[in-house]
């Protein structure tokens, strides 16, 4: 069933690294700990998500961490992931949910109330929410006040991730907010040493999580 733990989760971003380097990033991070794994690429022809995401998949499976597939439902069910990740352009979640059925993970990302009290009403098994502060990964979006996101914890009764700008340095905005944990991209993308610096994070989401 649905067994996932969103507590440190990684989303992934291969610009600018080789395959074997972003590969090699990713089972860093594993090894550090990540909670939970999205793969998330823009660029890709559906071809080469599938590519990636099969070989992204061996390594999440050896770890025993859910894949999430960013956007593609085909992409998704085609090389067996385990959930996708959906914003508010893409598929609305009740026809995910129709076609991927009930095994699947669903995130949702989600900016207000109203829009996380409706993903959670269609089925969304978690949300992403952001972003809390600026970013530099490749993204359209605007901010969220920790307000807001205090507001949407409060609201429902899945969890809730905080996302945007994140990092080891800042995540104590989170205190007492209520978060099941937050989202990074290239504080462990982009780290010295991906191991290391998940360690460090998971370590900060656990003790954010516990308040
Ligand atoms: N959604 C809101 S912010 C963001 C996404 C996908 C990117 C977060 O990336 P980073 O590098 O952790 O700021
Ligand atoms: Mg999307």
């Amino acid at each position: 069933m649905r067994n996932f733990d969103t507590t440190l989760y990684f989303i992934t971003d291969s610009t600018g690294f080789s395959e074997e380097e972003f590969l090699r990033r990713i089972e860093e991070a594993l090894k550090g700990g990540a909670s939970l794994l999205q793969l998330r690429e823009k660029d890709k022809t559906t071809r080469e998500y599938i590519s990636l995401a099969e070989k992204v998949h061996t390594l999440t499976k050896k770890y025993n961490v859910p894949l999430i597939i960013d956007d593609r439902i085909d992409v998704a069910l085609a090389m067996g992931a385990e959930g996708v990740h959906l914003g508010q352009s893409d598929m609305p979640i009740s026809t995910a949910r129709k076609i991927l059925g009930d095994d699947f993970i669903i995130g949702a990302t989600t900016k207000t109330v109203p829009q996380a009290l409706e993903a959670t009403e269609l089925g969304a098994d978690y949300l992403g929410v952001g972003a809390i502060y600026p970013t530099t990964t490749k993204v359209k979006t605007v901010l969220t006040s920790t307000e807001t996101l205090g507001a949407i914890c409060k609201a429902v009764p899945i969890p809730v991730n905080a996302i945007g700008g994140l990092n080891r340095s800042n995540v104590q905005i989170l205190e007492g907010i209520g978060i099941a944990g937050f989202c990074v991209v290239s504080a462990i993308m982009k780290a010295d040493d991906p191991k290391a610096e998940t360690e460090i994070l998971l370590k900060l989401a656990k003790e954010l999580k516990k308040q």
